[in-house]
């Protein structure tokens, strides 16, 4: 095998959330009249949660916020985005993305988490992948957000392993930079493959299995 561990960041790549980010993002921006639409939301990838409410605020208008409301909209934004968790279920795993790893498993293959999102666990859960992964480094344990390498070091110190050994999968720009900055070889899914920034870049999922070889 080309690598000893694979490092998938979470939203993007095993499952998608970024419709129910786009929801709880337009109600909150709608909430203090600030203008936010799918491209904005699309800038939102792989970037932490306080990060992101500086772009949604970038065209805001009102009354001066200080850190104190900014922690409150962030709050109330999470609120509404952990409701739409609530309805996700393993059905929200694709029967692709479940046999891929499974099968890069069966390889031999140490698996992990490489995500930004501080609800990693509860949608880990939700989609029936409590317990799969070898280890989960996210937003968490993280000081850093993406492109900073150190969620992906801190999985593959998890995993026991140098980031020569690891592949980081993507769907990010700001991903695949942090997998750059942190010495990995990386494969890239939807927006970041048309990037051209990784090692490798995908049409789906699968294609994971011919890479890993
Ligand atoms: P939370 P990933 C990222 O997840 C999302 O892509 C990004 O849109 C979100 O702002 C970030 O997690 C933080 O999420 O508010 O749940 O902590 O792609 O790194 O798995
Ligand atoms: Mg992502």
């Amino acid at each position: 095998m080309k690598y000893k561990g694979i490092i998938f960041d979470l939203d993007g790549v095993i499952c998608f959330t970024d419709h129910y980010h786009y929801l709880a993002w337009k109600a909150l921006a709608d909430s203090i009249d600030a203008p936010f639409d799918e491209t904005k939301n699309d800038r939102l990838r792989g970037v932490s949660r306080m990060a992101s409410l500086e772009i949604v605020l970038e065209e805001y208008q009102g009354t001066a916020l200080g850190e104190e409301d900014k922690i409150a909209l962030a709050a109330k934004k999470n609120d509404l985005y952990r409701n739409y968790l609530q309805s996700m279920s393993p059905a929200d795993l694709s029967d692709e993305v479940r046999d891929t790893l499974n099968a890069l498993r069966a390889k031999g293959i140490k698996l992990a988490i490489g995500s930004s999102s501080k609800n990693t666990p509860l949608i880990l859960e939700r989609i029936g992948l409590g317990d799969f992964f070898d280890a989960i480094s996210d937003g968490n344990n993280i000081t850093k957000s993406k492109p900073d390498p150190e969620v992906f070091l801190m999985a593959a110190d998890m995993l026991h392993l140098d980031p020569k050994e690891c592949m980081v999968v993507e769907d990010a720009e700001a991903g695949i930079q942090g997998a750059i900055a942190g010495g990995f070889d990386s494969a890239a899914l939807g927006p970041a493959a048309s990037s051209g920034m990784a090692t490798y870049n995908m049409k789906s999922f699968g294609d994971l299995l011919t890479i890993a070889e």
